[in-house]
Order: C-alpha cells, then sequence, then structure tokens
C-alpha cells in the first residue's frame, strides 16, 4: 500500500495532526511524519515533495496556520494529491490560515479541509490509496456504515431526553 506522508509547519501543529495519526492507524494506512515549513526549512519541503511519489507516497497531508503556505508550497512540487488542513492560530480563528490554503491559483491545487480538520485529511488520504486499494475501501465503506448505525442510534435514544 502507498503511504501517506504528512507534514506540518511546526510542531505546534501536532495536536491537530493526532488526530490525523490516529484515523490512518484504525485504517491501517501507513504513514510518515514530518515537521518541515514552507519558510523556516523551504528547502526540506522542497526536497520532500520533489521526492515523495519515488519514496512511495501516494499522497501527502500538509498542516500549518497563520500565513499558511506549506501545503501550496508542497503542491508546486508534486503532482500527488495534496491535502491541506488549516490551522487555527492565536489570532483571526484561523480563517488567515484557511484562505491562505484553499486559495491556490489554477494549475497547483490543494484538496482544502475545514481549520483543524485532521480527521477528515485522513479520510479523504484514505479515500485516495483505496482507489487501487480494494481492502481499504471495504473498510471506509464499514467506517461509513458504522458511523450512520451511532447517528441512527442518536435518533432513537434522542426522544427520551426531551
Ligand atoms: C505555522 O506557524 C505553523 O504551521 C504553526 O501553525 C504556526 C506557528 O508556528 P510556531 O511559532 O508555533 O512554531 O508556520
Amino acid at each position: 500500500m502507498k503511504k501517506v506522508g504528512i507534514v506540518m509547519g511546526s510542531d505546534s501543529d501536532l495536536p491537530i495532526i493526532k488526530k490525523t495519526t490516529d484515523m490512518l492507524t484504525s485504517l491501517g494506512v501507513p504513514f510518515e511524519v514530518h515537521v518541515y515549513s514552507a519558510h523556516r526549512t523551504p528547502e526540506q519541503a522542497r526536497d520532500f515533495a520533489l521526492n515523495a511519489r519515488k519514496n512511495g507516497f501516494g499522497c501527502i497531508i500538509a498542516a500549518a496556520g497563520m500565513a499558511a503556505h506549506l501545503a501550496g508550497a508542497i503542491a508546486a512540487n508534486t503532482t500527488l494529491p495534496v491535502i491541506g488542513i488549516p490551522c487555527k492560530g492565536p489570532v483571526l480563528d484561523g480563517m488567515d490560515a484557511l484562505l491562505a490554503t484553499v486559495q491556490m491559483p489554477t494549475g497547483i491545487p490543494v484538496a482544502t479541509v475545514a481549520i483543524n480538520g485532521g480527521a477528515n485529511a485522513a479520510l479523504l488520504a484514505a479515500q485516495i490509496i483505496a482507489v487501487e486499494d480494494k481492502a481499504l475501501a471495504e473498510k471506509l465503506d464499514a467506517k461509513r456504515a458504522s458511523d450512520a448505525a451511532a447517528v441512527l442510534e442518536k435518533d432513537s435514544t434522542i426522544i427520551s431526553k426531551l
């Protein structure tokens, strides 16, 4: 199975990435995590992206806050699918990172999830890997079914609380 590359702009983004790694672990999807910054270590971020396909990655998740250029900078150097996670910073409630991540110019796409959307980034990455992996696709189908069952359970019990 192809690996998911996970890059965060700072170790302060780790609480968001923990949601990503927990979800990938639960699905049995292999991953590799790095701290590379578009601004503080641009050469390492670029080299990771340039070599990602030959190093066995199927897609890359990039998480950053504030002036969040990391996902775009990674996407500029690979044609692997890149998923951006805008991380909420100390000001502006993450809107800064959301706009910096999502507003990519035509030609260099980044699939952007919600602010702090670490779990959905993992699910989207797994869905990309599952295009070529039937067993993983079946795990994703089973998770959807069990998530739906949990909601229906809440539907049947909510009336007793009102
Ligand atoms: C971004 O700046 C990082 O992704 C992080 O979200 C934010 C703050 O980084 P630190 O100052 O906490 O290292 O590049």
